[in-house]
């Protein structure tokens, strides 16, 4: 297990060491982006050499971050990972590092307390949210490019300042942020949340429209298999933010997004309302996350994982299965 240390001992750690590789988990999402590029630009910035590392391409929507940023060349040392839960979720590229990583910053729950040294605060919204309080902690200065890092991680984690974990924290951080570098919010919250791309939006009328709703109207599921990427022409990375579809559809208690990664495999992401704990769901196959979203890995084809996940959720509402 991890030694828990503190947002200060986090930052003499970081500031007394040189050299990083910042690992951030496959299929990355705004805020292991944000706080893995974000964390980099602040030890950049104290001189230290750190580059990120992550198994899969960044999507493009996020080019206005990654267009800041250059590898460096340098001997690694140090392997520190953000928004990172669990080391399988390095991705193949990645998982060489698994057992040597020395400090880990994440706010799941779930954190299996892979590194050497932890900092864990599960009420924050964002891995982005940690970064700046430890940044702050060690009186490091935060970069314009940090700036935009982060404040894209807390937004999109708290899709967009609406979702429970949202906190006056959140907010008064987002506003320092904003105070010190005039960010250019409107730009950043419509590349990140409205602007999609045609074959995008028409992927998800097809996800709409296959969508189905069990337990009593309860539970939606929608399904995305290869074939359909194919079809659709889009790239597993640019399927970020589907799983906030059946979340749209009223009634819907917890909604659940099977997405096939290989065949007969699939990638599952779960979020839920009010009422359910999908980390808990998640975690009776193996996965695990937050109390409002989480993920796991089913095998099988798309009925047998759809199957798999309502004979778990049924009984946590209170329903027999027969009601699927
Ligand atoms: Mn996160």
């Amino acid at each position: 297990m991890s030694e828990s240390i503190t947002l200060k001992a986090a930052a003499e750690y970081l500031q007394s060491h040189d050299n990083y590789y910042i690992l951030i988990h496959q299929s990355p999402d705004g805020d292991a982006i944000g706080s893995g590029y974000g964390l980099c630009f602040a030890l950049r910035l104290i001189g230290k050499k750190a580059n990120v590392m992550c198994s899969d391409p960044i999507p493009e929507k996020y080019d206005f971050i990654t267009s800041r940023y250059e590898p460096q060349r340098f001997t690694h040392s140090v392997t520190i990972s953000t928004d990172l839960a669990d080391t399988r979720l390095l991705g193949k590229a990645l998982s060489g590092y698994s057992d040597y990583i020395e400090l880990a910053i994440d706010h799941h729950k779930s954190n299996t307390g892979f590194a050497d040294k932890l900092v864990l605060d599960s009420s924050a919204s964002s891995a982005c949210e940690v970064v700046y309080e430890i940044l702050t902690a060690g009186n490091m200065q935060v970069s314009l490019d940090t700036a935009i890092c982060l404040y894209t991680g807390i937004a999109t984690d708290t899709g967009c300042f609406k979702y429970e974990c949202t906190t006056p924290r959140c907010h008064v951080i987002a506003s320092k942020l904003m105070e010190q570098y005039n960010l250019p919010i409107g730009r950043i919250n419509r590349t990140l949340f409205d602007i999609k791309s045609m074959e995008r939006l028409k992927f998800e009328t097809k996800i709409i429209s296959n969508m189905q709703v069990y337990l009593d109207g309860k539970c939606a599921v929608a399904a995305i298999t290869l074939a359909d990427l194919e079809r659709y022409d889009v790239k597993p990375e640019d399927t970020e933010g589907v799983a906030s579809l059946p979340m749209q559809i009223k009634g819907v208690e917890v909604g659940i997004t099977l997405k096939e990664r290989e065949e007969n495999k699939f990638k599952v992401s779960m979020r839920s309302a009010e009422f359910i704990d999908v980390s808990e769901i998640c975690a009776k196959f193996g996965g695990g996350g937050h109390t409002r979203a989480a993920g796991c890995f089913i095998e099988g084809d798309a009925d047998q994982v759809r199957m798999k996940i309502l004979a778990a959720i049924a009984p946590i509402m209170g329903m027999d299965l027969w009601m699927v």
